[in-house]
């Protein structure tokens, strides 16, 4: 099983995360962050991973901090995971209705970290959490996995939906790039690394 876990602990966070890519769907979250606690159990359910989180914050200013570093977390662990990266598919994609939101996620696991967004969430807060968060998450996510991040979200009305759906495609295109193909031989690249 390719796994890898993190502990992080500075004056804003501490954060304690074990991930795994061929896992069975289970999740055990706990964050100070509850929006991204319901987001992390659902990215993990439908990318078929692995997930422990523990995540205490400064959540008394705003939940930055903490969703940030569960995103530099997550990140490192997942890069760690896919070790060599040798037999991977290395591409992934999803594209995932939740009600009248329709979220699009396109993944490169390679080595060349890059975010593209494409979101307008009609609210900036969803209960406590701050919407414009979401982007912050990723772009930890894919700098520290060094992977290139594409996200749309076609349309929706309702934010939450709409962030839904975009977590749901996540963990899907993930699991889809970071699969095992028997047919590839070595690393999938011309170049000869990832
Ligand atoms: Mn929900």
């Amino acid at each position: 099983m390719r796994k890898a876990e993190r502990a992080r602990k500075t004056n804003e966070t501490d954060i304690k995360l074990a991930f795994g890519i061929d896992g069975e769907g289970k999740a055990d979250i706990s964050t100070d962050v509850p929006f991204m606690t319901h987001m992390l159990d659902l990215f993990t359910k439908h990318g078929q991973f692995d997930l422990t989180v523990d995540a205490k914050g400064d959540t008394e200013i705003d939940d930055h901090h903490t969703t940030e570093d569960i995103g530099i977390c997550l990140g490192q662990a997942f890069l760690e995971a896919l070790g060599d990266k040798k037999g991977i598919k290395r591409y992934g994609s999803a594209l995932v209705p939740m009600d009248e939101a329709l979220a699009q996620v396109a993944v490169d696991l390679s080595n060349r970290p890059h975010l593209e967004m494409r979101a307008a969430f009609p609210q900036a807060k969803v209960g406590t959490f701050d919407t414009e968060l979401v982007h912050e998450f990723l772009w930890k996510l894919a700098l520290e996995a060094r992977m290139n991040l594409h996200v749309i979200v076609h349309y929706g009305t309702n934010t939450h939906h709409m962030i839904e759906a975009v977590f749901k495609a996540l963990g899907r295109a993930l699991d889809e790039a970071s699969s095992i193909d028997p047919r590839v031989k070595g690393v999938p690249s011309t170049k000869g690394m990832l």
